[in-house]
């Protein structure tokens, strides 16, 4: 039985009371006192890039002070947006690539996966026979650092996409380049008096988000499963009731795998649960908020116990000791909140440093020491605890997740024919789309978003396409909201098409895969690029498409710039502030086909956006006459 969103609601509300006991604030609040929102932000068309505005464009007055038009002020704030998310992803796969030169076979970071290591060398044209592995992990290591900053040449894992797409890149200029210079040319291009042309600011995003993509993002990825190990399915659970009440609870939240994977080491420690016992605790319960949850769960089946709009509850719940962080998406709430309970909020990295919290300083070379005196403080606090605001709601799902490229080919090898079939590759996933078992596969990503009821469009959706037969790979907080509904236990199938089902009893898979966090979205260009490559035809020409139905973040503009960028049309159920100006509204909606194949939809209503999502699926089978 799938768990209701009335049902998360529910137990939300249960804990806003205990907030309330405590004088907690909570975002729910919050919104209250922002709504209404400002129209001229809301619709891009106010421009502050110069003290001689703030300007605003209205029907009285169409253009700024320097004569910008709504078009060129509503297309530089979509290519800053996308150059903030593309700095913020790619800036997380340099920190992996720092770890990853910095691991060592007696240091704090290992190489878990030495093959993924070799194959990404050969890729990059490195010698690997008879080198030690962490000589070629530093090598690769700093290969990829340079990717940031080459003066020459486009990024490396471009080369792994169909060539028709490496061609549709070359032909208008949007390869990139070294993935800072992206970031900095949009910089440079949305000053004060330099673009303003439509077409030159939306094709620079582009740009930009594929730096993400092909560049920061997939290194992140890659190098993730290097030092961590690529995920296999693993079994889990999902939503706060895997808060468990007697033990001492560690939740990390954020991003970056480095931190999370420590944690989770030494609170398995014999040491640290000896001394958790000590303190009188049962033991540790580690669980994850955010996609540094997504990256535990898929390597250690650390369980889930929320997405982004729950991150407060975590706190909430009065159980936590100690909610762990590194970067994104942590809502500097939870200074002021952990202050109402006994909970401490350890904030770690230099890149997000906040009010009221306890910072202790991460880095590669001290990881251990630090992340176990990350462990012993949350135990340490166990008896600070005020047992009558403990509340932990009895809401949780099991989910099997770990789906990585790797594991899904493995996986589908299950569906294959091995008379006709070539196992470990794609064919048998291409042969159950094209012979209509499968009819398509929906890439459902991005956050949560109070404009929308949260997990809603994302629950609603992954029904609605599953059982039409659509397989689902999710990622990010969708794929978080996903687990906490059943969607991603087996039994799930139940509720799947007749083909969809045939395919997850063969494959002994759920009906939707959790592919990983928000980086992890560069597996599914992989795996979309495969698929093509496989079939012959161009990604565009694959009846599959993105969607990001609750997406908020400037990382999502990002990824929605390289998912169309690589030939993938992709749904959103929040404008991205351009309703201001119809010509970058066209431009995206539309425009975008002649350059890269695909474009965006934005609509915000969700049967409407399943719909679209289907027929667009339909349409691409019929024009492929499948
Ligand atoms: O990178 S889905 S709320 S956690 S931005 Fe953030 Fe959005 Fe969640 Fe991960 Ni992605
Ligand atoms: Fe106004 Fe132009 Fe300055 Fe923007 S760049 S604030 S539109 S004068």
């Amino acid at each position: 039985k799938l768990t209701t969103v009335e049902e998360f609601e529910a137990a939300t509300e249960r804990l806003l009371e205990t907030g309330a006991k405590v004088g907690a604030d909570a975002w729910q609040f919050r919104v209250k006192n922002q709504t209404p929102h400002c129209k001229f932000g809301e619709e891009g068309v106010c421009c502050r890039i110069c003290s001689m505005g703030p300007c605003r464009i209205t029907k009285k007055a169409p253009r700024g002070i320097c004569g910008c038009d709504v078009h060129g002020i509503v297309g530089r704030n979509y290519l800053k947006f996308t150059a903030g998310g593309s700095a913020t992803h790619s800036d997380h796969g340099r920190e992996i690539c720092h770890t990853l030169y910095e691991s060592s076979a007696d240091g704090c970071y290992q190489v878990k996966d030495p093959e993924k290591l070799i194959r990404i060398a050969k890729e990059w044209g490195v010698e690997t026979e008879g080198k030690d592995i962490y000589d070629l992990a530093h090598e690769v290591a700093e290969m990829g650092l340079w990717e940031y900053g080459k003066p020459f040449g486009t990024q490396r894992f471009l080369k792994r996409a169909p060539q028709s797409q490496q061609e549709l890149w070359e032909k208008n200029e949007l390869a990139p380049r070294a993935i800072d210079r992206e970031v900095s040319c949009s910089l440079h291009m949305a000053h004060m008096g330099c673009s303003s042309l439509p077409e030159a600011l939306i094709k620079q995003s582009i740009r930009a988000g594929l730096s993400d993509g092909w560049g920061g993002s997939m290194m992140g990825t890659e190098f993730s499963d290097v030092l961590f190990g690529t995920p296999k399915p693993i079994d889990t659970e999902a939503n706060l009731g895997v808060m468990v009440e007697e033990n001492v609870n560690i939740v990390v939240h954020g991003h970056d795998p480095s931190l999370s994977e420590m944690v989770c080491e030494y609170a398995d420690s014999p040491e640290m649960i000896a001394y958790a016992k000590e303190m009188g605790a049962k033991g540790i319960t580690v669980s994850g908020v955010c996609c540094t949850s997504n990256e535990v769960a898929m390597r250690r089946g650390i369980p889930m116990a929320g997405n982004f709009l729950q991150q407060e509850n975590v706190v909430l719940t009065g159980a936590c000791e100690a909610i762990v962080v590194d970067v994104q998406c942590i809502f500097p709430a939870l200074g002021p909140l952990s202050k109402c309970f006994h909970t401490k909020f350890i904030t770690t990295s230099p890149i997000a440093q906040m009010p009221d919290s306890e910072f202790i300083r991460f880095d590669a070379k001290t990881a251990d020491e630090k992340a176990k005196l990350i462990v012993k403080t949350a135990i340490e606090n166990f008896k600070n605890r005020k047992p009558e605001l403990v509340h932990i709601p009895q809401l949780k799902q099991k989910a099997t997740v770990g789906y990585s490229v790797e594991a899904i080919i493995k996986c589908l090898d299950g569906v294959a024919n091995s008379q006709v079939d070539e196992m470990g590759t794609v064919k048998p996933l291409l042969q159950c789309v094209t012979s209509g078992v499968l009819r398509g596969a929906v890439a459902m990503v991005g956050c949560n978003n109070p404009r929308i009821r949260p997990d809603l469009a994302h629950i609603e959706l992954m029904k609605k396409l599953i059982a039409n037969d659509i397989v689902i790979i999710a990622s990010g907080c969708s794929a978080q909201a996903a687990a906490k509904a059943g969607l991603m236990d087996k039994r799930a199938k139940d509720i799947c098409g007749d083909g969809l089902k045939r395919v997850c009893e063969l494959a002994d898979i759920p009906p939707v895969l959790h592919m990983g966090s928000c980086v992890d979205i560069s597996r599914m260009m992989i795996l979309a690029s495969e698929l093509a490559k496989c079939a012959g035809t161009h990604v565009s020409q694959l009846p599959v498409v993105g969607c990001a139905p609750e997406w908020m973040s400037e990382k999502a503009v990002s990824i929605g710039n390289y998912v169309i960028g690589t030939g993938i049309d992709t749904f959103l159920g929040v404008d991205p502030y351009v309703s201001g100006s119809s010509e970058i509204a066209e431009i995206l909606t539309n425009g975008t086909r002649e350059w890269v194949e695909a474009a965006f939809t934005v609509e915000k209503d969700i049967d409407k956006l399943g719909d679209a999502m289907i027929a667009r699926i339909e349409e691409k089978r019929a024009a492929l006459g499948i």
